[in-house]
């Protein structure tokens, strides 16, 4: 079992992949433990597979843009998903009692705290609604982050179970390192309620009533929980649209690199000033860790 945990450890994707099927081939026996542990590892190749081909089937449509961090808005039917979209974002879409229910994923972004967010709703929820559905299951494994509507604790307890089915644990808040996926994969998740709903049973994860709106951005910003560093051009004026990311630890390294992409560049030194154009100003090195508000001002060797 260690062995195994070794083999994958860091590897995602299709190296993942790869290596899961390498290791099927390995094990030979088809019993006991070896039976359970090949199961496993069959079950997360079936999730793995599921993912990268939606992956190359957005990347060719270029509709869903992966750099902008995406919650998925996820319910039983009438639970207000496209108007707590349209609340939140420039979207305009269809809301109603009709029958039919959304069936292609719905889209809307918004901006807050400089972070751009997208918003898609997906299909309704229903009582085993992935299992023929995969492109839609794909979309939940590999989004950022959920956010469940309910209006009653049957809707909620509806979709929660859904996610366990295939496998999805909730968790209140991205990973340390960033949206890594993992298996039982983890999956940062607001709840959105009604607020004439009965009490929702107790969990670690943030609650939000579906008419505070501002309340909603501000759990959906702390969940990410963005580092913002703003930068310096030429003329010494701190540019207007910081570099975002999400993991927790943020050195100087890591903003040359996005700054300068793939060009050629020997860092000299940085000016911090911490926390904001006002804060205390530093000289520091390539290794210096940075916060979430600091400016910093990069020089390079000619
Ligand atoms: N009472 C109440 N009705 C709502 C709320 N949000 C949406 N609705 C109504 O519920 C119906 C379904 O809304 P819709 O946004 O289309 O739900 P969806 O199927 O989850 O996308 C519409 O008639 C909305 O006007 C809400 O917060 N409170
Ligand atoms: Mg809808």
């Amino acid at each position: 079992m260690e062995e195994i945990k070794d083999a994958l450890k860091g590897k995602t994707g299709e190296d993942r992949a790869k290596e899961i099927k390498r290791l099927l081939k390995e094990i030979p026996w088809n019993v006991g433990d070896y039976k359970r542990i090949k199961d496993k590892l069959r079950k997360e190749l079936k999730e793995i597979e599921i993912v990268e081909h939606t992956k190359k089937a957005s990347r060719r449509s270029g509709q869903i843009r992966k750099e902008t961090p995406q919650f998925l808005v996820i319910g039983e039917t009438n639970t207000g998903k496209s108007t707590l979209i349209n609340n939140l974002t420039n979207a305009n879409i269809p809301v109603g009692d009709y029958p039919f229910t959304t069936t292609e994923p719905q889209l809307g972004s918004l901006m807050y705290e400089q972070i751009k967010f997208q918003l898609i709703e997906l299909p309704a929820v229903y009582e085993d609604c992935w299992e023929n559905d995969r492109s839609t299951l794909a979309m939940v494994y590999s989004t950022d982050c959920l956010m469940i509507l309910s209006r009653t604790i049957n809707e909620y307890k509806t979709v929660i179970e859904e996610l366990e089915k295939q496998n999805v644990e909730l968790i209140s808040e991205r990973m340390e390192d960033g949206f890594v996926q993992t298996s039982p994969r983890k999956i940062p998740t607001l709840l959105i309620y009604d607020k004439d709903i009965e009490q929702l049973p107790s969990t670690k994860l943030k609650m939000v009533p579906s008419e505070r709106t501002d309340l909603i951005k501000k759990a959906m910003f702390e969940i990410l929980k963005p580092v913002r560093i703003f930068t310096m051009n030429a003329f010494n004026e701190i540019e207007e649209q910081p570099v975002i990311f999400y993991k927790d630890q943020v050195t100087v390294e890591d903003v040359v690199q996005k700054v300068k992409r793939k060009q050629v560049v020997i860092f000299k030194d940085a000016v911090v000033l911490e926390g904001g154009p006002t804060g205390r100003r530093k000289r520091v090195g390539i290794t210096y860790e940075l916060s979430d508000n600091d400016v910093i001002h990069l020089t390079f060797h000619k």
